[in-house]
């Protein structure tokens, strides 16, 4: 590294500490631009690929609101994977890029969504639980120091909450309802608690890029710490809808003033992040199949780009 390049990294350096906000064309390390292209582009494909599992329960609502409700989360999610490509389009990289990446197995997506929505109340559990780490996870994210992507996350965490909301108020009539539906929501919950703490990403001390996130501002809490966050404020809610969190060894403790958990199988989470989870390779065939037969409409919407763009020269001329 040349004198120059140190100088210029300790004024970012200094521009971070100060709480100062990078825009796409102030000068950063290259690392920084790709942790974030990293980041962010792998937080983008969550979305869209979180849109299939939800998806898969449009049509079969148990009634006209939660099918409303459902709609309006999933076309949310796309919503949120528009903003956030366009956040990471601002540090040069193109969309096309990002999307090869996801539909070649190249590019992460959170190991959530490789597990199946298999009964009505999976919905309920994953805005629950999915959306409510989602938000702990992303509330800090919006006072990330990269401009394009906190802004983002004001708006993402703005939905984010209706979602949880929209999840635990399925929960709550699940719960209190028939022995049948309460055995539904009891289910779902023991299938998706392990992963949902998974999302939060490995422990901290085999975290490769927290030590480094953390310094530039890009991440405000490591993951264990959010998972405990977590923790602590899920276990009330799953009191309340008197379920029973699958975890022997969940105890509140009082000189923490946390609750102690059980091992998490990280041999599991590292299986499905490789690519070898319960519905991998079932989502990105979904991936690809849905760009393969999209390709019309961007050719379609390419053309008339173009169209428009060359009436508009020759008015010029
Ligand atoms: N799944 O050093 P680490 C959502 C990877 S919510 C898959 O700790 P980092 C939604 C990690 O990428 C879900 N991979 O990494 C909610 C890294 O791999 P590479 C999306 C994971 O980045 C509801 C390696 O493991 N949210 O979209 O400092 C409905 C080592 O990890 C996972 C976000 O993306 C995982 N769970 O921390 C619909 C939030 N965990 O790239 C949609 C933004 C870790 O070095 N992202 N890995 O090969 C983050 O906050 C951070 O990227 C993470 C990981 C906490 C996820």
């Amino acid at each position: 590294m040349t004198q120059k390049e140190i100088s210029l990294e300790e004024q970012f350096q200094a521009r971070i500490d100060r709480g100062e906000s990078i825009e796409p064309k102030d000068w950063m390390p290259e690392k920084y631009r790709k942790t974030h292209i990293r980041q962010i582009s792998q937080h983008a494909h969550s979305e869209v690929v979180g849109m299939l599992p939800e998806g898969n329960w449009i049509t079969r609502t148990p009634n006209l609101r939660r099918k409303v409700g459902l709609l309006a989360k999933v076309q949310d999610e796309a919503g949120h994977g528009l903003y956030l490509y366009s956040a990471a389009e601002t540090l040069g990289i193109s969309r096309d890029e990002m999307f090869e990446q996801l539909h070649t197995g190249k590019a992460k997506y959170s190991s959530i969504f490789n597990y199946p929505t298999l009964s009505w109340a999976d919905i309920g559990t994953i805005g629950w639980l999915v959306d409510g780490a989602a938000i702990i996870n992303q509330v800090m994210l919006t006072r990330t120091s990269f401009g394009p992507y906190a802004r983002a996350m004001v708006r993402i965490c703005k939905e984010e909450s209706f979602h949880q909301r929209q999840g635990y108020e399925i929960m709550i009539g699940l719960s209190h309802g028939t022995p049948e539906q309460k055995e539904m929501a009891q289910d779902a919950l023991n299938r998706f608690w392990w992963p949902s703490l998974m999302m939060f990403g490995p422990k901290d001390d085999e975290s490769p890029n927290t030590e480094m996130s953390v310094k530039w501002k890009i991440k405000r809490k490591t993951n264990d710490e959010l998972r405990q966050q977590f923790i602590d404020i899920t276990i009330p809610q799953a009191e309340y809808l008197g379920l029973t969190v699958p975890d022997p060894d969940l105890k509140w403790n009082e000189e923490r003033g946390h609750y102690d958990f059980g091992a998490i199988d990280w041999d599991e989470f590292w299986q499905v992040v490789k690519g070898n989870g319960p519905c991998n390779k079932e989502r990105l065939a979904a991936r690809n199949k849905a760009w393969d037969e999209g390709a019309w409409v961007r050719d379609a919407a390419l053309a008339h780009a173009e169209k428009k763009a060359s009436k508009n020269v020759s008015k010029v001329a």
